[in-house]
C-alpha cells in the first residue's frame, strides 16, 4: 500500500525526511503507479462518494443523469474529406479549393465554442469522443470540427482533471478525415497573458504535431503586430493558418467609427500580407447585425483574396440571419453548433441553417438526417451538465449593449454569483459597457474581456461609479488584470489607451508601447522542462512542457492528481460528477481490450481517524477504499 511504501522508505527509515517527505518524494508514487490502475479509479469514485466533487458543489443535480449512447454510425472506414486535401493540396492549395467551392463550407463549433458559450467550457472527453467516429462517418463533408482550444485547454487541466493533448489524440484518431480546429489567442497561445515567443512558437509546433489542421489566430486587441510570430509558426508546420478580425461596434454607428469598414478592409489587408491562407471574421459577441455583415462580406471580398471564414455568436437570437447574409454576400465558409447545442450565448443551429439553404445555389450538402441524429446525442450530453447552464432562456438586445462575448458570458455570470451579485446582473452589465467606455472603447475578447469583467465586477462589488473611477482624487484598487492592460503588457489598442486613467492606475509606473514579445526574455526551456519533471515526478512530453509553460501550477496540480487517482477521464460523466448508486455498475474501458467492471456496494460510517470505507466489486471481486471524510 501507499502507506508501505512511506514507511518502508530508505528516507524514512533513517529518519532523515520532513513533513514535506510526501511531497518531495516522487518515487513514493511511481511505486504506487506500478499498482493497478484500477485502484486510482476507484479511489477517486470513492473520493466523490464520500466528499463530493468540487465542481459541482452547490449546484443542483440533473434530475435523471443517464449516459447518452454514441449516435450509430457505419463500421467502415471513413470516407476521405478535407483533411485528406490538406495533405494533397498543402495549406495553399486548400484555400483555393476553398475559393472555388460553389456550396457555403461549415465548421462545427460544438467540441469546443458551443460548450465554453453555454457550459462554462466543462464538456468531458467521454461525451465528446463519443460522438467523434459518427461525426468522420457521417459528416463527411463538413469543413472542419472546432473541437480544441480557447478555454477548454486550461479548463481540461483545471476543473476536469484530463490531459487536453490526450483529448486531441482521441480526435484525431477518430477524425482522421476532418480538419481539426483550433482557436489560438496569438501571443496568449490559449492562456490569458503575452507569453515570449519561444514559448508560442513551441505551443503551436506541439498543436500541429498532435493533430491540429487549422488554427483560428486572433488577437485580443486585434493588434496585427502581435499576431505575427503565431501566424509565422503557424505557416512553418504547414497548417492552415486562419487569421481573423475581432469584429466589435456598429459598422455603421457613425459615434463609434473607429471601428468601420475602412478600419477592417485594412486590418484584412495587413492579415493578408501578414500571410493569412484564410480570413477569419470573429465576432465573438454576435454584434455583426444582419446589414452590417453584408458589407463586410462584400467589401473584404472584394479587396482581399482570401477565403473568408465567418463565427458569430447567437447572444441576440438573430445570428442565423447574419449567417444566411454573409452567405448571400459570398462568405466561403461558415461556423454553427449542433442544433442542441446552439442559440443563446453558443452559435446558431447547424440543422436549421442547412435546412434554410436547401435548394439554396449555396446548400452545404450535408445529410439532414444525420445531423438530427447527432444533434439528438448531445441533447442527452447538454443534460449531464446541467449544473453548469447559465439561467438564460432567450436571446436579447441587451448584448449590442454590454458587447459581451459568447464564450465569457456564463462564466462572468458565475463569477457574479460566487461573488453574490448575481442579482446586481443588470448593473454588472452596464458596468461592463461603462468600464469599455472609459478604457477607449477596446475589442472585448479573451484576454482583454477578462479585463473588462474583471473592473466591472469590482465597480459592482465595491459599489464605484464611472465618475468614482475617472476621479483622479479618488483612491482605487485597481485589479491586477486591469493594471497589466495598461502597463501594455497584452498590446496596444485600436487608437491608444486614455491617457489619464492610464496614468491614475499605472500610480507612476511607466507602460510599454513594443510588443509584450520583444520585450519578454525567451523562457529556458530546458530548465521549464526539468523544473515541470521534478513538481511532476516523471518525465514529460515535449507538449505536457508545453501545458506547464503555461500553466505551471494548474498542469502540476492536474500531473499530481493523475499521480494519485489515474486516468479519470474515462469515467463516466454522471459518475465523474455525482459518484454512484448502491448496486450500480458501471464499465471503464481503460484500454482496447482491457475493461473494469465496478459495482458500488455501500460506504462505512467514518472510523475513529475520521476515514470511510467504501465497497466496490471490480470484476466480481470485492475491493475496498479508505477516503478521509473532509466534509
Ligand atoms: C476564447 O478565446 O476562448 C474565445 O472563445 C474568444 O471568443
Ligand atoms: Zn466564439
Amino acid at each position: 500500500t501507499f502507506l508501505e511504501s512511506v514507511i518502508s522508505h530508505p528516507r524514512f527509515v533513517g529518519c532523515a525526511y520532513t513533513t514535506r517527505f510526501i511531497d518531495e518524494t516522487p518515487e513514493l508514487f511511481a511505486k504506487q503507479d506500478r499498482r493497478d490502475r484500477a485502484t486510482r479509479i476507484l479511489r477517486f469514485v470513492g473520493e466523490v462518494m464520500v466528499n463530493g466533487n468540487p465542481e459541482v458543489e452547490g449546484l443542483v443535480k440533473p434530475k435523471s443523469p443517464v449516459v447518452p449512447e454514441a449516435p450509430a454510425h457505419p463500421l467502415s472506414d471513413p470516407p476521405a474529406g478535407t483533411r485528406q486535401l490538406l495533405d494533397r493540396l498543402g495549406a495553399e492549395g486548400l484555400a483555393q479549393w476553398m475559393l472555388e467551392q460553389k456550396r457555403v463550407l461549415v465548421t462545427d463549433t460544438t467540441f469546443r465554442d458551443a460548450h465554453q458559450s453555454l457550459l462554462a467550457t466543462r464538456m468531458r472527453s467521454y461525451d465528446l469522443q463519443a460522438a467523434a467516429p459518427a461525426y468522420a462517418r457521417l459528416l463527411p463533408g463538413l469543413f472542419s470540427v472546432e473541437c480544441w482550444g480557447g478555454a477548454t485547454f486550461d479548463v481540461a487541466m483545471r476543473f476536469l482533471k484530463e490531459d487536453p493533448w490526450e483529448r486531441l489524440h482521441g480526435f484525431r484518431n477518430s477524425m482522421p478525415n476532418l480538419l481539426l480546429q483550433m482557436l489560438l489567442r496569438s501571443a496568449n497561445a490559449v492562456g490569458y497573458t503575452n507569453y515570449p515567443d519561444n514559448v508560442v512558437r513551441h505551443f503551436v509546433k506541439q498543436a500541429a504535431e498532435n493533430g491540429v489542421d487549422v488554427f483560428r489566430v486572433f488577437d485580443s486587441l486585434n493588434w496585427v503586430e502581435n499576431m505575427r510570430v503565431a501566424m509565422d509558426a503557424v505557416r512553418d508546420s504547414g497548417k492552415l493558418c486562419e487569421a481573423a478580425i475581432c469584429y466589435t461596434g456598429d459598422l455603421f454607428d457613425p459615434d463609434r467609427a473607429k471601428y468601420d469598414l475602412n478600419y477592417y478592409v485594412g486590418m484584412a489587408k495587413a492579415l493578408e500580407k501578414a500571410g493569412a491562407h484564410v480570413l477569419g471574421i470573429k465576432d465573438m459577441a454576435g454584434l455583426a447585425r444582419p446589414r452590417a455583415i453584408t458589407a463586410l462580406v462584400k467589401a473584404l471580398k472584394q479587396e482581399v483574396g482570401l477565403p473568408i471564414h465567418f463565427h458569430t455568436h447567437d447572444t441576440s437570437g438573430l445570428s442565423a440571419a447574419s449567417v444566411l447574409a454573409a452567405v448571400d454576400a459570398g462568405v466561403d465558409a461558415v461556423d454553427a453548433a449542433m442544433d442542441s447545442m446552439s442559440g443563446l450565448t453558443s452559435q446558431p443551429p447547424l440543422g436549421s441553417i442547412c435546412a434554410a439553404l436547401k435548394g439554396h445555389e449555396r446548400d452545404p450538402g450535408l445529410d439532414p438526417q444525420a445531423l438530427n441524429r447527432l444533434s439528438a446525442y448531445w441533447e442527452k450530453v447538454r443534460a449531464l451538465y446541467s449544473p453548469f447552464e447559465a439561467d438564460i432562456r432567450s436571446g436579447t438586445a441587451d448584448v449590442y449593449r454590454h458587447e459581451m462575448p459568447g464564450g465569457q458570458y456564463t462564466n462572468l455570470r458565475a463569477q457574479a454569483r460566487s461573488l453574490g451579485v448575481e442579482q446586481h446582473w443588470d448593473w454588472v452589465a452596464q458596468a461592463y459597457a461603462d468600464v469599455n467606455q472609459m478604457f477607449g472603447d477596446v475589442v472585448k475578447v479573451t484576454p482583454t474581456s477578462k479585463v473588462v469583467g474583471d473592473m466591472a465586477l469590482m465597480m459592482v462589488t465595491s459599489n464605484l461609479t464611472p465618475a468614482d473611477v475617472l476621479d483622479p482624487d479618488k483612491e482605487i484598487a485597481f485589479p491586477e488584470s486591469v493594471v497589466s492592460f495598461f502597463r501594455g503588457d497584452l498590446g496596444q489598442p485600436v487608437g491608444g489607451f486614455p491617457e489619464a486613467l492610464q496614468k491614475k492606475v499605472l500610480a507612476g509606473a511607466k507602460p510599454i508601447t513594443l510588443r509584450p514579445g520583444a520585450v519578454l526574455e525567451p523562457t529556458d526551456l530546458e530548465a521549464a522542462r526539468a523544473e515541470a519533471e521534478k513538481k511532476a515526478g516523471r518525465k514529460v512530453t515535449e507538449a505536457e512542457l508545453a501545458s506547464f509553460l503555461m500553466y505551471p501550477k494548474v498542469f502540476t496540480d492536474y500531473a499530481v492528481h493523475h499521480r494519485h487517482f489515474g486516468d479519470v477521464s474515462m469515467l463516466p460523466t454522471d459518475v465523474f460528477f455525482y459518484g454512484m448508486q448502491p448496486g450500480q455498475e458501471i464499465t471503464i474501458d481503460l484500454e482496447k481490450g482491457k475493461s473494469l467492471v465496478v459495482r458500488f456496494l455501500a460506504i462505512a460510517e467514518a472510523d475513529e481517524d475520521g476515514e470511510r470505507k467504501v465497497f466496490f466489486e471490480l470484476n466480481g471481486q470485492p475491493r475496498t477504499v479508505k477516503v478521509a471524510d473532509r466534509k
